[in-house]
């Protein structure tokens, strides 16, 4: 039996930070630490820090701009982190509660209501508490009935998740099946890290996978092929966790939040995808002048740049690869489904197109997908 992605939905956040922004509380942030922590500057004791660029941020990474879910705590320097309150444990969660805004969207454009959903995926790289499932939240806020669970791949978390949804229906435990991706990145970034405090912002995304005889959508997409692949690597890493406070003093501490090697990143996941994609199509015996579209992981712009010139030998343009990074920034495992979502209209019945997310563990999920 076949399987489909019959819809997306995308909620972004009201607030935007520009790069200006975002370098003027940094740069206030760091003048005001040297300031204050002079003496032991010049002793030697502590390193000057330095200032953040909007040159550097753009030309690095070609990020312009991300959206979050409060700016004020974000850009204030001295507290740089969202402000989020706590709710209560009757009260929707905020994660559960962005994901069902891109849910209910993704399920307008399937053509779906939630009555006909049986089950809920919530995949993202972090989730607000470990338990109960952020997915079965999800599925109570929506009326769904059937089953839900977490699934946490990082950045290829809902690429990953599209094959569990596929597995499921080949299984016979579910027809239609919703997947979240909420991805509240401002609430584990280290906004005074000078390296990473520009790379991310927030956003949720959500896909509905059916069965060939569900689909009632008229942009639907036939599931081809599913490749998925995961290399140990610890060079983007967040140890923030539920035995941090067993080792007492570690809570807190900056790798309790996202860091990262992005040069060995860029270049290690880069190579790997390539050789991935090639490989994959190889197997198909396509080319890769047979698709139509790559809607690629958003993390940096010369990773797509490079992935699109090697396996295409074409310059990247909007058309090809699509580019929403400039605009969302790195939005974890939303960033292709963000892609996704937003170029597709022109696409015509029986384009091959290809889905590929890439990140932490290292991951890597690419999906050959048939407009239907
Ligand atoms: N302003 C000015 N200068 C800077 C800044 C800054 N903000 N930051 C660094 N510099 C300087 C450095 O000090 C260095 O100076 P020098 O040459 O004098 O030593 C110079 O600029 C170059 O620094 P880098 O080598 O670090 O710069 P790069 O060109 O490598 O660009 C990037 C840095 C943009 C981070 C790039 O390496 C990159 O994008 N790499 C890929 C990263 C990636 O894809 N990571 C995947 C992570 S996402 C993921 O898997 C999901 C995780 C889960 C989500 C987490 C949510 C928070």
């Amino acid at each position: 039996m076949d399987v489909f992605i019959t819809g997306s939905g995308v909620y972004t956040p009201e607030y935007k930070i520009s790069n200006e922004e975002l370098v003027q509380s940094f740069n206030q942030f760091v003048q005001s630490y040297n300031e204050c922590h002079q003496e032991q500057i010049n002793s030697g004791e502590l390193k000057e820090l330095a200032f953040s660029s909007e040159e550097f941020i753009l030309k690095a990474s070609g990020i312009s701009s991300r959206y979050v879910i409060e700016k004020e705590g974000v850009l204030n320097p001295d507290i740089m982190h969202p402000l989020i309150e706590e709710r209560k444990d009757d009260e929707l969660s905020l994660q559960a509660e962005v994901a069902v805004d891109a849910a209910k969207k993704a399920l307008i454009n399937a053509n779906k209501s939630a009555e006909e959903i049986d089950a809920v995926i919530c995949a993202c790289s972090s989730t607000q508490r470990p338990f109960p499932a952020m997915a079965i939240e999800v599925q109570k806020a929506l009326g769904i009935k059937g089953f839900g669970y977490d699934m946490n791949v990082a950045c290829s978390s809902a690429t990953f998740a599209i094959a569990n949804a596929k597995g499921l229906i080949d299984a016979g435990l579910a027809n239609s099946v919703l997947i979240v991706t909420p991805e509240i990145c401002s609430a584990q970034l280290n906004f005074r890290d000078r390296d990473s405090h520009f790379i991310f912002g927030d956003v949720a995304t959500a896909l509905v996978i059916e069965n060939e005889t569900q689909v009632k959508s008229d942009n639907a997409y036939k599931i081809i092929d599913i490749q998925l692949s995961t290399e140990f690597s610890s060079n983007v890493r967040n140890n923030a966790g539920f035995m941090n406070r067993l080792t007492p003093g570690c809570e807190g501490a900056k790798d309790k939040l996202f860091y990262q090697n992005g040069r060995k990143v860029f270049k290690e996941v880069t190579t790997e995808v390539v050789r991935l994609i090639r490989q994959q199509i190889e197997n198909m015996h396509l080319s890769i002048d047979d698709f139509k579209r790559l809607w690629l992981h958003q993390a940096n712009i010369h990773m797509n740049r490079l992935i699109v010139e090697k396996l295409t030998g074409r310059e990247l343009s909007d058309k090809l690869a699509p580019v929403i990074l400039n605009e969302y920034a790195n939005t974890a495992g939303a960033g292709s489904i963000i892609a996704f979502s937003k170029y597709q209209q022109d696409l015509s019945s029986g384009d091959k197109v290809l889905l590929c997310s890439f990140g932490a563990g290292y991951s890597i999920g690419s999906i050959v997908l048939q407009r239907h």
